[in-house]
């Protein structure tokens, strides 16, 4: 493949205004008809040959306006069904092709998932199931026969209205599904299969009544309740926040086990990843209810943002996912807690997003340029999409927001458009200009500020002077400044907040950074103030202040905003974690500080906070953060120290964790609740420190006993996993044995399964590289299934840092023979494996001389992924 630059597009020539597909299903050999009604793009004035998309397939025939073509009349290669002549007027294509689902690996196309049907199209998957110009900017209204064997395939679906159906008295039977909404290929969906229907209704605010319906394999059926709910909260919040209604009269969404990704947004036919959809309290944990309906809700959001507008083009993922992401983590702040979600969402771009951005792969959130765009499903275009959005919503207010929204819905409804075309919505809904906001659009890397903050007793004034720096990526070596709000605001000695004027709400001001070097002043300022800066992370970059530890205290007890609260923990934990790393790097012992400590045990006795703020203020900075404020990350030093930091936190603290673990003991049968979650977070949050493997390396009996205990006890997921991962990073041989016990117990639940392999991948003891190796021969273990490959293999090599990089590239080696072995049986995933190798630049010489050593193994092997192919170029290059 080439790389395809934004700056190059150009309209279609042809649009397809409807599409009628029959789908005669077989396992090997599906044939599918298809007959597009055609006509010349008035944007494209010149006449130019009809060039559709289709590979994988066997084109069995082509006709146009009815008549059949001979093989001069079109040609079929290298990816594209061209036709040269067509007429000027409209016109009609019917092509037949073959294809073979039971042979598809890379779950992209038509592919079977546990013997049933299903697709998956976005991003360009559809080519591989019909002949048909693969491009978002042709919106099509969609027909769809689909005939199936009527004992192994009851189930027929498509997207929209059934229309017909019948038996076909020779075994098979068919549906007709017709879709009113011209949409682009990319959201087209089929489903066929076994499978059991759970349903409900929902009542739109107009008072329509919509079906609802989750199908899933039989065993799965009374796993469905916590998605049905979900969907019906999503709904409703869509309406209240936003004023959008539900569309059609039908959602169905299906569940399958083998999917690349989390689950697709296909226009009233969801398809989804079984993990963000299935839940019982005893298979599922607080996180995975979290998630299903973080994800219930984002895709069910697309209808509007990403269905009803969708994107002129790839490049502007980021115009549906980053606002939809946006959306997601504003209902999911509703369903739980505000302040926790904005912790949870600045933790992902701060360990993740910004470590993309720095290394080879970093990329706008609207990219220039791609080879493959499935290498583009990034932290950048979905999370840092969304924090482009919500400092428009930072900068604008949420009434001038919402109607910068309606604006957009009212402007472009039924069209496929481009970022600009949003931002322009927003400007004129707020009345000034965007343009320097938009280098968030064409400008990768994470911006750096340096603060200095000047106090004048006298002139009772404050003078905070902000310089913003942005290191050079693939796409511009030097940057233009950006425009981006600043929330601060001021503590007095004793924590209270300081009234600021041209503060909305009297003690938050949001500072608009724009230029390079700014000054900004604050007056009638009575005493020497401590900074909370950045408040709720109103921007998403990184910021160099020096504050004491003093200063950090005052916050970390006082600050009215949650966020900065946490992070102010954090810094100090950073701060005394870097320091301890140096000692340690010295073949120094580690110490933990009295002031660290000091603040711990605030946390544990406080009895007033959200117990899932008072859990994440537990938890140490990650290895991910810490290593990115390293000149060069040592991950061996960061997990050893962090390692005994728990150790020694869970000693010191001893009596105040067991009290915790004690008092925070829910009552009664389980039940998914924020509060309980963040209970539970916070009472396994103690369980974890107290089983921290101390430094002699014997850990108290009595206390591994409390996690045994736990482990057998519990009545649901979120404890066992939790009490089960302690045990099995503590102690090899018990955690040996109860892990051979889970396994006997949950064998037969994928899901479940997962879990098991994750624990053993993410082992901190010795040995555990050994361990995944057995484990990838396991008959619970198979390439095929993402959710594995994930589970097992992604979690050794991008969570287990203290293995994963083992000083005699071990790990390494072991990650580049996993890509080899994935890559012929499903690209997207194998070039997904490949990311801790893409950051080798950040580790010392002799790591990196093996990593490279292995991005080069990979790159000379023979008919390499695209996807494969454009991660290791980029890497090296
Ligand atoms: N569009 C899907 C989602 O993010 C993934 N391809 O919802
Ligand atoms: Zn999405």
């Amino acid at each position: 493949k080439k790389e395809t630059f934004l700056k190059e597009y150009t309209p279609p020539a042809y649009l397809v205004d409807r599409l009628d597909l029959r789908v005669e299903l077989d396992p090997q050999a599906t044939r599918v008809r298809a007959t597009l009604r055609c006509r010349p793009n008035t944007n494209t004035p010149v006449k130019q040959p009809l060039v559709l998309n289709g590979e994988q397939l066997e084109l069995v025939r082509v006709a146009l306006d009815g008549v059949e073509l001979s093989a001069t009349e079109f040609h079929f290669g290298d990816g594209l069904l061209t036709i040269a002549q067509v007429p000027d007027g409209p016109f009609m294509v019917e092509t037949e092709t073959r294809i073979n689902p039971a042979g598809n690996t890379a779950l992209e196309g038509l592919y079977l998932s546990s013997g049933n049907y299903c697709t998956q199209c976005e991003a360009e998957g559809f080519r591989t199931i019909t002949c048909f110009p693969d491009r978002p900017d042709v919106m099509t209204v969609f027909t769809t026969t689909i005939v199936g064997d009527t004992a192994s395939c009851p189930v027929l679906l498509s997207n929209g209205n059934l229309i017909d159906s019948g038996d076909l008295g020779d075994g098979r039977h068919y549906a007709t599904w017709h879709d009113p909404f011209p949409k682009p290929c990319y959201l087209f969906a089929l489903v066929a299969g076994d499978l059991v229907r759970i349903s409900d209704t929902f009542t739109t605010r107009s008072g329509r009544q919509i079906d609802l319906h989750i199908y899933v394999e039989e065993r799965n059926r009374n796993k469905c309740d916590h998605a049905m709910r979900a969907l019906q909260k999503a709904m409703r919040w869509d309406e209240l926040r936003f004023g959008r209604e539900y569309d059609l009269d039908t959602y169905m969404i299906v569940a399958v086990d083998d999917f690349n990704m989390g689950a697709m947004e296909n226009k009233g036919l969801n398809v989804f990843n079984s993990k963000y959809v299935l839940a019982l309290p005893e298979t599922a944990t607080d996180t995975d209810y979290e998630g299903i309906e973080g994800v219930i809700a984002h895709e069910y959001f697309h209808n509007w943002t990403g269905n009803r507008i969708t994107c002129r083009d790839w490049f502007q993922l980021s115009l549906k996912e980053g606002l939809t992401v946006f959306r997601d983590q504003e209902f999911t702040a509703d369903m739980i807690s505000r302040p926790v979600k904005r912790i949870q969402d600045a933790n992902i771009i701060r360990s993740f997003q910004f470590r993309e951005d720095s290394g080879p792969m970093a990329h706008p959130v609207r990219p220039p340029s791609f080879v493959e765009i499935n290498n583009f499903y990034t932290l950048t275009v979905y999370n840092k999409g969304a924090e482009v959005i919500r400092m428009l919503h930072t900068l604008l207010g949420p009434e001038t927001f919402r109607r910068g929204m309606d604006l957009y819905f009212e402007r472009h409804d039924g069209q496929a458009v481009t970022c600009d075309d949003f931002v322009a919505a927003m400007a004129d809904a707020w009345g000034k200009d965007l343009t320097q906001f938009k280098r968030w659009y064409s400008q990768a890397g994470t911006p750096e500020l340096t603060v200095r903050a000047d106090y004048d007793p006298a002139a009772r004034q404050l003078i905070l002077t902000v310089e913003q720096t942005c290191p050079p990526t693939r796409e511009s070596a030097e940057k233009l400044p950006f425009f981006m709000p600043l929330a601060v605001g001021l503590l007095d000695a004793q924590g209270r907040a300081m009234p600021l004027e041209n503060a909305p709400d009297a003690t938050t001001r949001v500072l608009i950074l724009s230029e390079a070097k700014q000054r900004f002043e604050f007056t009638n300022i009575a005493s020497t103030p401590t900074i909370s800066f950045l408040r709720n992370f109103s921007a998403p970059v990184k910021v160099r202040l020096d504050q004491s530890d003093e200063e950090l205290g005052v916050l970390m007890a006082h600050d009215p905003d949650p966020f900065n609260r946490w992070d102010a923990g954090q810094k100090l934990g950073l701060h005394h974690l870097l320091a301890q790393i140096e000692r340690h790097q010295q073949g120094q012992p580690v110490q933990v500080d009295d002031r660290l400590l000091h603040g711990l045990r605030n946390l544990l006795l406080d009895r007033d906070s959200d117990p899932a703020f008072l859990a994440m203020a537990m938890a140490l900075p990650s290895e991910n953060w810490i290593g990115q404020q390293m000149e060069v990350v040592d991950p061996v030093a960061i997990f050893a120290v962090r390692q005994q930091f728990r150790a020694l936190i869970g000693q010191a603290l001893r009596s105040e964790l067991l009290q915790g673990y004690e008092t925070l003991r829910i009552p009664g049968p389980y039940r998914y609740s924020a509060l309980d979650a963040g209970k539970r977070a916070l009472r396994n949050g103690c369980l974890a420190y107290l089983l921290a493997p101390p430094l002699d390396g014997v850990l108290d009996p009595c206390l591994l006993h409390k996690g045994v205990h736990q482990y057998r006890h519990a009545d649901n997921m979120t404890d066992a996993i939790a009490a089960l991962s302690c045990v099995v990073n503590a102690d090899l041989a018990t955690g040996t044995e109860l892990l051979a016990d889970f396994h006997a117990q949950w064998q037969h639940d994928p899901l479940v399964v997962d879990k098991w392999l994750i624990l053993q991948a993410g082992c901190t003891l010795p040995g555990t590289l050994d361990r995944v190796k057995a484990l990838t021969t396991h008959p619970s273990f198979t390439y095929k299934n993402p959710n594995k490959v994930r589970s097992l293999i992604a979690t050794f090599c991008a969570t287990n840092h203290g293995q994963f990089h083992a000083a005699d590239g071990s790990g390494y080696d072991f990650l580049g023979d996993q890509v080899c072995l994935l890559d012929p049986l499903n690209p997207q995933i194998a070039a997904r494996m490949l990311t801790p190798l893409t950051q080798w630049r950040r580790y010392d010489a002799g790591r990196q001389q093996l990593m490279r050593a292995q991005l080069e193994r990979i790159g000379s092997q023979r008919s390499l992924s695209d996807d494969v192919k454009e991660v290791v170029e980029r890497s090296l290059h």
